[in-house]
């Protein structure tokens, strides 16, 4: 890995960032805010400052309409969520909604991930006609379903769409389309993700009810977790939405996320982003890849403590379940890779009996293992072998899949990540195709790294952690500091937890030390591997434990 520490021009931050810190106008200014006011509003997010009025929206006066005529008649509605991390605690918050106005006439309908997929189906629709449903709201999800919402139309049930994905060249014939995203789209903000776009349906229909201004504060733990889950950018309304979230979610009374924080051990008050990243949406999206995604949906929803400990149990569970099973494919995928000849260019590799709900984080660790882009197949109650592809280095893999004639059913995704399907007898033929396509591409090398200043260690502080804690959260177009510490003395070198697979080093430079660890991490696995005595360059970022005897550390992302 190469590293680079951003240039900015520090004369000019130092004027216009006069009132802050250096080391926060040099991170304000790599966040792309260039002037005073900016500062101000990113430092102090203030929640009716930040964020718009629902009916900016496109669509959202026409939904509350058709809502308020089905309220008043009784009828049958069906909220339709996507099954991931964004479209749960999307439901979550209308769910919320329609109890706050006392109707009760309503059901969550929330594909499988693998059997039904993504979006609207016609078999979907139909279970809901069955039930009366006569009105449907989407999360999440929609903007390009024109065939199944002319399916539900034929069927007599009409559909509201809340979504944040693009539109598509047609969109479809439904009574409300609300999408930031709409070209005719004139709200301030198009960067919200479906629980945010859900928040402000929410927020219209309290509103619509007369129920009392700010109650609606109750539902933002949700639109924060979905925006934190999403990995939407957390500039703007976002950042309202993610920071009030999480304030909200300190004190959330929800059973559910009480029962589940307590069994993974996160203290709620002082629940953090990190927290959501790495405990909470890993169990909420186990419930889609492992079993079924109204688990999920239930433990965030209910009112009842009784039902929230073994709902919270069984995701914890199924999460461990998970965990084990992409661990046992990728040392499988290692093992078979040992023993036969493949291309260097690309590693394509599968097995009917694996999982596709797994194989992203698969081909996420055999992509950085092997150096190369990632294609891992398999296979589950479906005719097509279905598969995901993580890139390695700057190659669009997204272009190579389009490039690649005649072998994928379908292929897609963003520029790094995609998933795929194949004909299951074709599948041999895609590791000939991508080397010849991908022959064409330079080697692929690592990704360069930016960090965002030169750091000593007797600079870290306390005091510069809890400024540094004034640009959370963190996440995407928001990065958590990185800093580079270079010519640092390593003191002394620990492995800690119960196999010792984690790794702290002691580190000493000037006046200054301080504990550093890395989870998961053998000195071997380093650029550089440190030992006692030797003088490092260490690339890191700074992070309070409140574990044991915790206190302030440096998390440590490489050593050179
Ligand atoms: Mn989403």
């Amino acid at each position: 890995m190469s590293i680079a520490v951003t240039q900015v021009p520090e004369k000019e931050i130092n004027v216009v960032f006069a009132e802050h810190h250096p080391l926060i106008g040099r991170l304000l200014w790599t966040r792309g805010i260039t002037d005073a006011a900016g500062a101000r509003r990113f430092l102090t997010p203030d929640y009716t400052r930040d964020t718009f009025d629902p009916s900016l929206l496109p669509g959202m006066s026409a939904a509350i309409e058709r809502i308020v005529r089905a309220v008043a008649q009784g009828e049958q509605i069906a909220v339709w969520a996507d099954y991931d991390c964004d479209g749960i605690p999307a439901a979550v918050i209308l769910t919320d909604a329609f109890r706050k106005i006392g109707y009760d006439r309503l059901i969550t309908y929330i594909p499988h991930r693998v059997r039904e997929g993504f979006g609207l189906n016609a078999e979907g629709i139909e279970q809901l006609h069955e039930k009366g449903v006569r009105l449907m709201i989407t999360v999440d999800c929609g903007t390009a379903d024109v065939e199944n919402v002319a399916v539900a139309n034929r069927l007599g049930i009409d559909v509201i769409i809340t979504d944040h994905h693009l539109p598509g060249p047609t969109l479809p014939d439904a009574v409300a389309i609300v999408n930031p995203k709409l070209p005719e789209s004139t709200y301030p903000d198009d960067r919200l993700c479906g629980s945010g776009v859900a928040f402000k349906l929410a927020c219209a229909l309290i509103r619509a009810y007369g129920v009392t201004e700010g109650w609606e504060k109750w539902m933002l733990d949700m639109a924060g977790l979905g925006t934190v889950a999403d990995m939407v950018p957390l500039l703007g309304e976002n950042r309202a939405l993610a920071h009030f979230g999480l304030v909200v979610m300190r004190k959330s009374r929800r059973p559910g996320l009480q029962a589940l924080l307590r069994l993974v051990r996160v203290d709620q008050r002082r629940l953090t982003e990190d927290d959501l990243s790495f405990s909470v949406v890993p169990r909420i999206n186990a419930a889609s890849r492992m079993g079924r995604p109204e688990d999920a949906f239930q433990l965030l929803a209910t009112n009842d403590p009784v039902a929230a400990q073994p709902l919270a149990r069984h995701l914890d569970a199924i999460n461990n379940e998970r965990k084990g099973s992409v661990a046992a494919i990728v040392k499988e995928v290692k093992k078979r890779l040992s023993k036969r000849a493949h291309s260097t260019r690309a590693i394509v590799i599968g097995d009917p009996e694996w999982k596709p709900s797994l194989l992203g984080l698969v081909a996420q660790s055999v992509s950085q293992e092997y150096r190369c882009p990632a294609f891992v197949w398999g296979r589950e109650e479906s005719t097509v072998v279905k598969g995901s592809v993580r890139s390695f280095g700057a190659i669009n893999i997204v272009e190579v899949m389009h490039a690649t004639e005649n072998v994928f059913l379908e292929a897609g995704g963003h520029a790094f990540s995609g998933g795929f399907s194949i004909e299951p007898h074709r599948v041999h033929l895609l590791e000939p195709a991508l080397d010849g396509v991908l022959a064409a591409y330079p080697v692929a090398e690592a990704l360069e790294r930016t960090v965002d200043a030169y750091l000593s260690i007797d600079e870290v502080s306390l005091d510069v952690y809890r400024r540094l804690s004034t640009l959370a959260p963190f996440g995407h177009s928001n990065p958590k500091p990185e800093f580079l510490f270079s010519d640092v003395l390593v003191t002394g070198m620990r492995p800690f937890g119960k196999a010792k697979e984690h790794l702290e080093l002691s580190l000493a430079q000037r006046s200054g030390s301080i504990p550093a660890i890395a989870f998961f991490k053998t000195p071997e696995q380093f650029s550089v591997a440190p030992t006692p005595g030797t003088r490092r360059t260490i690339v890191g970022s700074m992070e309070y434990s409140t574990y044991g005897t915790g206190g302030l550390r440096l998390r440590i992302i490489d050593v050179l």
